[in-house]
């Protein structure tokens, strides 16, 4: 069988479909007089690291085929793709390889765009932006000055999440297991004065809201969910000594006001207003607190270092029994961020507390008794017991569970007028500034005598200056933020002296630039207007918004999903636009796969370098065993990956695509194997050998009427024709792109099967062969497009409406019927639909099966379920 010349139909296909402008939107004023429901498709936009990979291909591919699938159905589709263009990578290549990184951003989008054109996906390439033009980032300086009206931006100096390799500030959320998400270093703590945004005003908002998006995967609700981090408890004011260095009390967030009886210590953090009065007095202390400050702040960090503190010397008092004096220490695993920075600790019940207690040596009071438990035995081990039980050993609360325990400790604090119930919330504001380059200018000056003054709009936008030097070495100790290393803005011999917008003296620019997250928080925005003269406009975001589907990786649960719902929000309560949600269907595609190899020293081989040979793997260079390992996400530093050119340049983008939705569905992770490229490819050649017509499968002329008499093969392949429309769309609906794609194959396989010349055949071959290519179409476009053609077609199939399955060749000749006795499935049978319960009873007491299992025993009743279900009652 000679191969279909792939590269030739592709190119082909896509200069059509690009003359024909067949993927373009019309701009606002026509589009929304279009009569066509809208239907806005995107996937997560690329960041342009060069080439595109294995994971691009599979998330645009799904993309596509959801968009075209739209489209014939009668959307008004919206399908755009850009790029996420600022960021780290493109500075490190200019340190690295003394490209500007402007210049390496554009290459690489340039040769990105190469390969997204050649996949044939079906975008609207007039929508393109890059985030790192001044075009597109102008607007977010004007959103961020309005935020700073709003109330919704401010500057503050705290402890920030420092990553010593990247020289620069992270988001909580970028820090992973206590490491920088990109350079995998642990992270540091250092003091930043930094731009903040308030999620946290939209905090009760985003968690309510999270019901309503029932068209996101769960597991994305739930993290986002525990991320904003709602919990309720009680704040306390534990009594200090009188002049305790000017601090009556000591107030702490715990969400276990019932444990109170068992706490034996207090611990503050180590940034604690307490803890650094008392170092000023106190060296070892301090040097202690400096310790402390090197640990990074995430909570995985903290969960894993060793629980360590400094005995003050100091005291506080029981709230429930004054005399009862507990030790405050200063302990490294008390954040200052969260709750008031302050704890008492209960060792028999929480897991920390008990590490630190075991330490320190320090009281274990059960005051917790777990179900069934006996009072006078029950001790702590090694594992503190934090789950619900009966208060013992609390006095007034001795003998109520858990929630009634907190409830009445916290209305005797409040009785006492030393605390009450209140609620707290994980999430912190988005710190936004970061110390680089290639990123947004903040639009902000610093003056000595007005302070920050917001740049003015008639100067906006402020633009990034091209002419500027990469050294990662020098320091820059007058910078601003106290982080000039990194940072070339910082060190630039002019751009940051400017005026001052308000009394005209000498001051100076903000150096940082916003985290890149600030672009792909509203870029979705953009897309639908990308408009020269505005951001977008409120008429389009209320025709095209919210995204109708929304396509990308889960790793973006918490960080770009989080900060979006939030930026519309904020965006809205700015008066840019009215809406609350800007995803309304999210699909999170899972990873692809490849399994590793490794050569006999135990260092990584890439696919290309091994062959099978019998039952193992050789290296191909050495003809030595090669030895397979796990299957694992494609990864270039185990060397699993596989070059999309590569495929693409071999087998062609319809390969690549049908082989991407044929494995897994698109939720599961799915293994990449040279086995499966081919037989997709296979399947492919195949079809287009079907469609240049065969002499011994003829199709009927295009516009032949249809046969009034069929023969049995040609009406059971007309009905299975029906049925496969019916199926097809049911799988596209529901995301099971795998099912789609073997039904194809089976609708193909009943084509081929059908021989013979008369004219119902050829008649039921050619509607049954045109459907094929109808339902291939949002898979692999190309070859459909092609098989369209050679079926004597003059449109474009990409112009065509979805096929429509004919409902009276629906109905199903058989069903199976489930037979339980008592309850439980014996066998089931293949009965026409609607059979008489008598003829249903003969058959099932004949059943074998059912016979073996009633052992000789008399049936008292057999219940008949029409067409689902037979019960035989023993
Ligand atoms: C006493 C106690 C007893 C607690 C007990 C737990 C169990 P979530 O649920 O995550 O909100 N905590 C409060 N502030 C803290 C801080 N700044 N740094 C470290 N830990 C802090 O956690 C709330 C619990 O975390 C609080 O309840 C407090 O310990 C601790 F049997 O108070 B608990
Ligand atoms: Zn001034």
């Amino acid at each position: 069988m000679t191969r279909y010349d792939a590269s030739a139909i592709e190119k082909k296909w896509q200069d059509q479909w690009q003359k024909n402008a067949c993927f373009e939107v019309a701009s606002l004023g026509e589009a929304s007089k279009d009569t066509r429901p809208k239907y806005y498709v995107l996937e997560m936009f690329p960041y342009p690291s060069g080439r595109i990979h294995m994971g691009h291909v599979r998330n645009y591919t799904l993309g596509d085929v959801v968009a075209r699938y739209k489209r014939a159905q009668g959307f008004h589709v919206l399908h755009p793709m850009g790029w996420d263009a600022f960021g780290l990578p493109a500075e490190n290549a200019a340190i690295e390889r003394g490209i500007h990184p402007a210049k390496w951003t554009k290459e690489n989008i340039d040769g990105m765009r190469t390969q997204l054109r050649q996949m044939g996906l079906s975008y609207d390439w007039r929508r393109e932006f890059a985030t790192c033009d001044a075009d597109y980032y102008q607007f977010e300086q004007k959103m961020f000055l309005d935020f700073l009206k709003a109330g919704l931006a401010y500057r503050k100096e705290n402890w920030v999440n420092w990553d010593p390799v990247e020289q620069t500030v992270l988001a909580n959320e970028q820090v992973v297991n206590g490491c920088g998400w990109r350079s995998g270093v642990p992270v540091e703590r250092k003091r930043l004065a930094q731009w903040f945004l308030k999620i946290t005003d939209y905090a009760q908002d985003l968690l309510s809201a999270l019901p309503s998006l029932d068209r996101w995967p769960d597991r994305v609700r739930l993290m986002q969910h525990n991320w904003l981090g709602k919990s309720h408890g009680a704040r306390i004011r534990f009594a200090l000594a009188p002049n305790t260095s000017g601090f009556d009390d000591l107030e702490v967030f715990t969400t276990r006001p019932d444990t109170l009886f068992g706490a034996s210590f207090m611990a503050i953090a180590a940034n604690h207003p307490l803890a650094i009065k008392l170092s000023a007095t106190n060296p070892k202390l301090a040097a202690f607190i400096d310790e402390c400050n090197k640990l990074s702040t995430s909570e995985a960090a903290i969960e894993t270092a060793e629980k360590k503190g400094f005995a003050t010397g100091l005291t506080a008092s029981h709230p429930f029994n004054p005399k009862q004096q507990l030790p405050i220490y200063v302990a490294n695993f008390v954040l200052m961020e969260y709750g008031t920075g302050a704890i008492f600790g209960c060792p028999a019940h929480d897991a920390r507390d008990l590490e630190f207690a075991r330490h320190y040596d320090l009281p274990v009071l059960p005051v917790v008794l777990p179900p069934g438990a006996d009072a006078k035995t029950f001790a702590i081990g090694d594992t503190a017991y934090t789950d619900d039980g009966t208060l013992f050993n609390s006095e007034f609360l001795d003998g109520l569970g858990v929630a009634e325990a907190i409830k009445t400790a916290t209305q005797h604090l409040k009785k006492l007028g030393v605390g009450e119930a209140t609620t707290h919330w994980r999430i912190r504001d988005w710190g936004v500034s970061r110390q680089r380059y290639w990123g947004c200018p903040i639009p902000i000056v610093h003056c000595e005598a007005c302070g920050i003054v917001p740049v003015p709009d008639k100067d906006l936008p402020v633009t990034l200056p091209m002419d500027v030097v990469f050294d990662d070495k020098q320091v820059n100790n007058n910078s601003l933020t106290g982080a000039g290393a990194g940072n070339p803005l910082d060190r630039h011999p002019t751009w940051k002296h400017t005026p001052c917008p308000k009394c005209g003296k000498p001051a100076i620019r903000e150096t940082d630039t916003f985290d890149t997250f600030f672009e792909s928080s509203w870029y979705f925005l953009r897309f639908a207007d990308p408009d020269p003269n505005r951001p977008f406009s409120a008429k389009a975001m209320k025709y095209w918004l919210p995204v109708d589907q929304y396509i990308g990786g889960v790793e973006h649960a918490v960080l770009h999903l989080l900060y979006s719902r939030f930026f519309t929000r904020a965006l809205s309560d700015c008066g840019y636009l009215t809406l609350d949600e800007p995803f309304d269907g999210l699909l999170t595609q899972g990873m692809v796969c490849h399994r590793t190899f490794q050569d006999q020293h135990g260092e990584w081989l890439f696919p290309h370098e091994v062959e099978k040979k019998g039952e193992g793997w050789v290296n191909k260079a050495d003809g030595k065993a090669a030895t397979p390992g796990r299957i694992e996400k494609m990864s270039k530093s185990k060397r699993n990956v596989i070059d999309p050119d590569h495929i693409i340049s071999n087998y062609g983008a319809d390969t690549a695509r049908l082989f991407m939705m044929s494995d897994s569905p698109p939720r599961r992770d799915m293994e990449w194997t040279s086995a499966g490229v081919e037989g997709a490819n296979r399947f492919l050649n195949r079809l287009h050998t079907m469609s240049m017509g065969e002499t011994t499968r003829p199709l009927a002329a295009m516009q032949a009427k249809p046969p009034t008499k069929l023969d049995a093969e040609a009406s059971a392949c007309l009905k299975m024709t029906h049925q496969t429309i019916a199926t097809i769309t049911t799988d596209i609906e529901r995301f099971s792109f795998n099912r789609a794609v073997a039904g194809l194959h089976t609708l193909a396989r009943a084509i081929q099967k059908l021989d013979g010349d008369t004219p119902a055949r050829n008649w039921v071959r050619r509607f049954a062969s045109e459907t094929l290519a109808q339902l291939l179409a949002p898979i692999a476009p190309h070859l459909a497009e092609e098989m369209w053609h050679n079926f004597g077609h003059t449109t474009l199939l990409a112009d065509q409406p979805w096929p429509t399955a004919d409902k009276k060749y629906l109905v199903r000749d058989t069903i199976d019927m489930p037979i339980q006795i008592n309850g439980r499935l014996r066998d089931v049978l293949t009965l026409p639909p609607d059979t008489a319960h008598d003829k249903i009873e003969a058959q099932v007491l004949q059943s074998q099966k059912v016979i073996k299992h009633m052992a000789g025993k008399p049936h008292k009743k057999i219940i008949i379920v029409p067409n689902r279900v037979v019960n035989v009652i023993v």
